[in-house]
């Protein structure tokens, strides 16, 4: 893998891709995704305490109680912020494709520094009032703060409580930016990094996801 000057792109654009190559093992690929993600910070377990974990789109039965998966399903999965509902979301992430499935689906990528937004939608980013929802432990937070350094957004688990938060998290849909977001059509081996403190991610755009699709996931604070 071509690690030379990766975070260079991360830090320039905000996420980054790379590849390994299209033969290699889901076991390799696999440690390639821990070992980069080691790189940049503590790999923080995901479900089943699973350092690197699979995601394979699956019926909203079957997904997480909760998440955007269940929300979704195999439809496209609108732009967000990973573990928004955390604290502190996640730092990185690390993602790569381990199967690209028989009707390959985009990740789609949206640098929050290239969102254009009005005074009063820059101001309702910090103002508006979400219920970010996570059981006994929801609580109200806004998408922006000027005492932190990450933005939280993913409307899968964030309602907004006001008029301008609803009219700001449109403004930061993939339809409202389509020519600002980017487009990672995968092939087997290919890992992208994103700053999910920075940039939003989400799956496909009008397709729904064919299974087969496999993609690896290690989450980085
Ligand atoms: O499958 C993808 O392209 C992205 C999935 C994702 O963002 C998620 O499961 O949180
Ligand atoms: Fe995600």
């Amino acid at each position: 893998m071509r690690m030379d000057d990766y975070r260079t792109t991360l830090e320039a654009q905000g996420w980054c891709s790379l590849s390994t190559s299209v033969s290699i093992t889901q076991a390799a690929l696999s440690a390639a995704v821990a070992s980069l993600a080691e790189e940049l910070g503590e790999i923080v377990p995901g479900r089943g305490r699973r350092r690197v974990e699979q995601i394979v789109p699956q019926e909203t039965q079957a997904a997480y109680a909760g998440s955007l998966s269940e929300q979704v399903g195999f439809a496209p999965m609108p732009l967000h912020t990973d573990t928004a509902h955390w604290t502190v979301p996640c730092r990185y992430m690390v993602m790569a494709c381990a199967e690209p499935g028989p009707k390959p689906t985009p990740t789609m990528l949206l640098d929050s520094k290239t969102v254009a937004l009005d005074a009063r939608q820059s101001a309702a980013c910090s103002t508006a009032v979400f219920l970010v929802r996570n059981g006994r432990q929801s609580f109200y937070g806004s998408i922006t703060a000027r005492d932190r350094p990450f933005i939280r957004f993913d409307l899968g688990c964030m309602e907004p409580l006001s008029a301008e938060g609803a009219e700001v998290a449109d403004a930061i849909s993939y339809q409202q930016n389509a020519e600002k977001a980017r487009r990672h059509n995968w092939q087997r081996g290919d890992v992208l990094v994103i700053d999910n403190w920075r940039t939003l991610h989400g799956r496909g755009v009008d397709d729904h996801t064919a299974p087969g699709r496999v993609l690896l996931r290690a989450m980085v604070r």
